[in-house]
């Protein structure tokens, strides 16, 4: 008796402890104001695995019709090593690419990196970010994309948002620079169908596999930003045209 009820025990507490790290990884980033920017600097230079910003992912098993498995840590890397997965790694920016290893791990301005390999997450790596964007509307989107090691094979990613995760809407599409170096992505009037809703996903995904032969590279992202606006309350906009109708009603009358 005893025996069962320690079990039962452990085992929900086993449940709540896999039930907190699933709800953290899963949890909405309440929007607010009319941007939200993500640098990547938090995940800093240490060697060690690092919580990703708030609502931040990697997955290595995207596809078109799901998110794939979360994952809300990573290490830090440098741009060449050629293990697969997810890294914490240098941002391009102000680098030519022939940095030394050493000199790439001290520098802060940091950037959510990605290295396809043969059995890891060709196709199928994703970036993804979880938002609330409750009372928000008309949005757009920008970040840098980096190429950091320029190897023989391609690969094309799709810059999509969902509200449930599996039906995605493809908003534009970014590969790899036959160079070191930065590209600036954008997408503008994002589809209504994210406005007011309490879990947008938006993700930067490799949904088909890499072209080509040989090496491939490794990749990431940085300086990820939303812009969007308050939707005005219906109250408000009720408010407003009775307003505007009062007020050509006085102006006509004083003009008669
Ligand atoms: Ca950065
Ligand atoms: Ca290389
Ligand atoms: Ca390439």
């Amino acid at each position: 008796m005893k025996f069962t009820a320690q079990c039962f025990r452990k085992s929900a507490f086993i449940s709540l402890v896999f039930l907190g790290v699933t709800c953290a990884a899963h949890a909405q980033f309440t929007l607010t104001g009319t941007f939200y920017i993500q640098n990547f600097d938090s995940l800093g230079t240490a060697n060690e695995s690092v919580g990703l910003p708030s609502s931040w992912s990697v997955t290595d098993n995207a596809s078109l019709s799901s998110l794939g498995t979360l994952v809300s840590s990573v290490g830090r890397n440098t741009w060449a090593d050629t293990a697969g997965g997810a890294r914490n790694v240098a941002s391009s920016t102000g680098h030519t690419g022939s940095e030394s290893t050493s000199n790439q791990h001290t520098f802060t301005n940091r950037a959510l990196g990605y290295r396809q390999g043969s059995s890891v997450g060709d196709p199928g790596a994703a970036f993804v970010f979880h938002a609330n964007t409750t009372g928000l509307g008309n949005f757009s989107l920008s970040f840098d994309f980096m190429t950091l090691d320029v190897e023989t094979r391609s690969t094309t990613f799709s810059v999509q948002v969902s509200i449930n995760g599996t039906n995605w809407t493809t908003l534009t599409t970014v590969a790899d620079s036959s160079s070191f170096g930065s590209q600036s992505v954008s997408a503008s009037s994002i589809t209504p169908a994210i406005d007011n809703q309490s879990s947008v996903y938006f993700r930067i995904a490799a949904l088909s596999a890499s072209s080509g032969s040989g090496s491939r590279d490794t990749i990431a992202i940085d300086n990820f930003q939303l812009n969007y606006s308050a939707i005005p309350e219906l109250a408000n906009t009720v408010l407003l045209t009775c307003l505007a109708t009062v007020m050509g009603c006085v102006a006509m009358r004083r003009r008669r």
